[in-house]
């Protein structure tokens, strides 16, 4: 088989390229080592910022999104027993965020390239990346007891955190910069109403904890709990319970319980590779960067990653320029460093740190209380939640 661009991984970042070459007119083979029932049953993000969305329009799948998606103007902090607002849309003159599934952006995403008749290979074993320092690099994989070789022009690595296009680079051609956190996140899914029309993100003496939401009816929440911890040990009483302990009470008596449809534990992590181009091969997404959920900024930054190697990808192949994807680590990484250091710097103020003793919630306290008091300090949390705009870093 041959292709211009091979794409490993059908999570959100190979699927989204895939969309956007293909509006380009460049080819292009999704390789994936799960069913595709698999990759949507995977929970995860839930805010879009406005560059995500305006990308979904740019691909063409945005339309169920904007019909189905709920757009938030702020969110609440919670700390010291007290709720504060932040008015994003306020504060950012006028920028907002969609809250939407990552599962639901997947799906618009798998239905449009099935529509458009395009090849993903699903359930693909054993997949390699080979040659990616030639101009002709290969993919070989396993599939129904047979081995298959993909020819290609270059290959995307959108293979997450676990994939094997990072493995595949030879250690002295990549560095990693990685902080592991304390903690983890238990996430539980149901069928029950928000708690509150926007989020919550809540820093308690007992742990942070956030209130989600998928739609009017469907909740997502989440407890730091140790790392240590199984999912096993949390029964959905034992979830709730902790759940209301670490909310206001207003919070804690409108709280709806119901079943979990799903309930999981995920480590915290904040990680970088540079570069993101090794030849003909290059990281996008989690395959790339990982931050901690906090700030709600890894589906995005994934998208943003996509765009600009799409747009590198189109340079290439229409002006026959090899500017863009020379440039693609550089430009890339400017944005995923800023993310980082936001989506730890929240992570840092919201959580329980058990190793660092009383003083770091005291000193975790004053500086929320510091920040809510300040038009200065509202406003950097507001326009780092928003998101950067596409072009950041280019003058
Ligand atoms: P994914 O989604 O991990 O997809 C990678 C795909 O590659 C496949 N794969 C392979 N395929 C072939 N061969 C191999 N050897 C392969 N190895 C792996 C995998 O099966 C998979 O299908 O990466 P991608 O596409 O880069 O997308 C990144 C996002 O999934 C991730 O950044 C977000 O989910 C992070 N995230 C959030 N991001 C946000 O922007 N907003 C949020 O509100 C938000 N909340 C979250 C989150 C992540 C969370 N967890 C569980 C880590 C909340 C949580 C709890
Ligand atoms: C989610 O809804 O899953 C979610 C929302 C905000 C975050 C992280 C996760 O910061």
């Amino acid at each position: 088989m041959r292709t211009q661009v091979a794409i490993i991984g059908a999570g959100p970042s190979g699927l989204l390229l895939g969309q956007l070459l293909h509006k380009a007119g460049i080819e292009a083979v999704i390789v994936e080592r799960q069913t595709p029932e698999y990759v949507l049953g995977r929970i995860r993000a839930g805010v879009l910022e406005q560059v995500t969305t305006d990308l979904l329009d740019e691909a063409g799948v945005g339309q169920r999104m904007h019909a189905e998606g709920l757009v938030h103007t702020g969110f609440d902090m919670l700390f010291n027993g007290q709720r504060h607002r932040i008015d994003l849309e306020g504060l950012t003159g006028g920028k907002k965020v969609m809250v939407y599934g990552q599962t639901e952006v997947t799906r618009d995403l798998m239905d449009a390239r099935q529509a458009a008749g395009l090849t993903t290979i699903y359930e693909a074993s054993n997949v390699q990346v080979l040659d990616f320092d030639t101009k002709t690099p290969r993919v070989t994989f396993e599939k129904d007891g047979q081995t298959h070789t993909i020819a290609c022009d270059f290959i995307a690595g959108c293979d997450g955190f676990h994939g094997v296009c990072r493995a595949s680079v030879p250690r002295n051609a990549i560095q990693e910069f990685e902080k592991v956190y304390p903690f983890g996140w238990l996430g539980l899914l149901s069928d029950t109403p928000p708690v509150h029309h926007e989020l919550i993100y809540a820093n308690s003496d007992r742990g942070f904890a956030l209130c989600s939401q998928r739609s009017h009816t469907r909740s997502r929440y989440y407890l730091q709990v140790p790392l240590t911890d199984k999912v096993e040990q949390w029964s959905d009483e034992a979830f709730w319970a902790e759940l209301k302990r670490r909310l206001d009470p207003e919070a804690a008596e409108q709280l709806v319980t119901g079943p979990s449809i799903e309930k999981s534990i995920a480590p915290l992590r904040s990680f970088v590779t540079e570069p993101l181009r090794f030849g003909r091969m290059f990281l996008a997404g989690d395959a790339g960067h990982i931050v901690p959920p906090t700030g709600a900024k890894g589906l995005n930054l994934a998208a943003t990653d996509v765009k600009y190697l799409s747009n590198a990808l189109i340079e290439f192949y229409q002006d026959k320029t090899e500017a863009g994807i020379d440039g693609y680590s550089a430009r890339c990484l400017k944005r995923i460093w800023r993310a980082e250091r936001f989506s730890w710097w929240f992570t840092s103020i919201m959580h329980q740190f058990p190793d660092e003793g009383a003083i770091n919630a005291k000193l975790q306290q004053a500086e929320l209380d510091y920040l809510m008091h300040s038009e200065s300090g509202l406003r950097t949390i507001a326009e780092n939640y928003v998101g950067l705009p596409l072009d950041f870093g280019q003058a």
